[in-house]
């Protein structure tokens, strides 16, 4: 059996061959927007053709085979380069764990799922293995110069392997990495464009941590920034804003799909307040709030019309129950009125 469809390239190495081209204005001439001048001002990343191909196959695929609805993942941190030849670079808070959680429990509920994830951050399946000990080692033991699976871990690990066979042999999770923003919004960008054919039965879940500000490959220095580059011992950074996508993603990119975002505050008090001023902007479905402390308990539906916690309680925690257990299927009722809705 072949694993799980994943593409065989790296993201988190830098492109070391873009030189930087001094020609390209920093503010292209008015009249466009801040995304159109984003795209016509930064390069696409070289492998996208390749991942183009690859998901326009899983689509193709399961429109002719299976007929499941689709859903696009992001999970994990962006990270902004400081330098061309990336030794620096500015991360985002993000583990993986929302999004690896959630592509398992839309794939239990019949989805077909692409998931396009910081490299190296958690995976379906292999999350319950790669973070949780010290070693993967430490899930084995010998027996007679035999290497077997720990007994205390075998009922879940069965569990755990039989879930992911099956993802493989139906074909339904495409793993597409990331690592910088730009990767980021050009694999998004290509990705929405694919699903367009789609219709409603399309569905994004953006969980991922994207990088507010960067450094426009215009200003971004080639090499590694020295020391002597301080004034008085400081080093000065300017970013700049990263152009808001979604509108693009929800009135252009994939049009007539539904949209999760979410939205990760600090204070309870303004959660709620922007996560409406976030479906005002972008007049998308559903935001989900969550706080950075309380994330893996409790979280937060705002819709135009309405708002709700879903809340573990203390003996679920202590149960580990897992909150996407109980925010998939309700993200999906959603889908399904949002199919009833508008029909393709
Ligand atoms: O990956 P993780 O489980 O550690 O964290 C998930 C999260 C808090 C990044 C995610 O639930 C989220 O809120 N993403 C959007 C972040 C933002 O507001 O940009």
């Amino acid at each position: 059996m072949s694993p799980i469809h994943q593409v065989q390239f790296h993201t988190s190495f830098p492109d070391t061959s873009a030189a930087i081209d001094r020609r390209i204005p920093e503010f292209a001439p008015a009249h466009i927007s801040d995304e159109d001048k984003y795209f016509r001002n930064h390069e696409p990343p070289a492998y996208l053709p390749e991942i183009e191909k690859e998901i326009e196959q899983f689509i193709q695929f399961h429109k002719e085979n299976t007929n499941r609805r689709i859903v696009l993942v992001t999970s994990g941190g962006t990270t902004v380069p400081l330098e061309n030849n990336t030794v620096r670079f500015i991360d985002n808070f993000s583990a993986g764990t929302r999004g690896a959680t959630s592509a398992e429990y839309f794939l239990e509920n019949g989805y077909a799922v692409i998931f396009l994830h910081r490299e190296y951050s958690l995976l379906p399946y292999s999350r319950h293995y790669s973070h949780s000990t010290n070693c993967f080692l430490d899930f084995m033991t010998e027996n007679n110069g035999k290497i077997e699976i720990n007994s205390k871990y075998t009922e879940e690990m069965l569990l755990v392997l039989r879930k992911y066979n099956q993802a493989q042999a139906n074909n339904t999770l495409l793993l597409i990495p990331f690592t910088t923003v730009n990767q980021y919004l050009y694999t998004l960008k290509s990705a929405a464009e694919k699903m367009h054919v789609l219709g409603s039965t399309a569905l994004f879940y953006l969980a991922a941590a994207v990088s507010d500000f960067f450094i426009p490959k215009s200003r971004l220095s080639e090499h590694k920034i020295q020391s002597s580059a301080t004034v008085d011992g400081q080093l000065q950074i300017n970013l700049s804003q990263v152009p808001k996508f979604l509108s693009r993603l929800v009135d252009n990119w994939a049009q007539g799909a539904m949209f999760v975002s979410f939205k990760l505050e600090t204070d309870s008090n303004i959660l709620i307040q922007k996560a409406t001023t976030a479906l005002e902007r972008y007049h998308h479905q559903l935001v989900i709030g969550n706080l950075l402390q309380t994330r893996k308990n409790e979280v937060v539906f705002v819709t135009p019309n309405d708002s709700h916690w879903i809340k573990l309680t203390e003996d679920e925690i202590k149960d580990h129950i897992e909150i996407e257990s109980r925010m998939i299927p309700e993200v999906i009722k959603h889908h399904s009125e949002w199919i009833t809705q508008h029909p393709n």
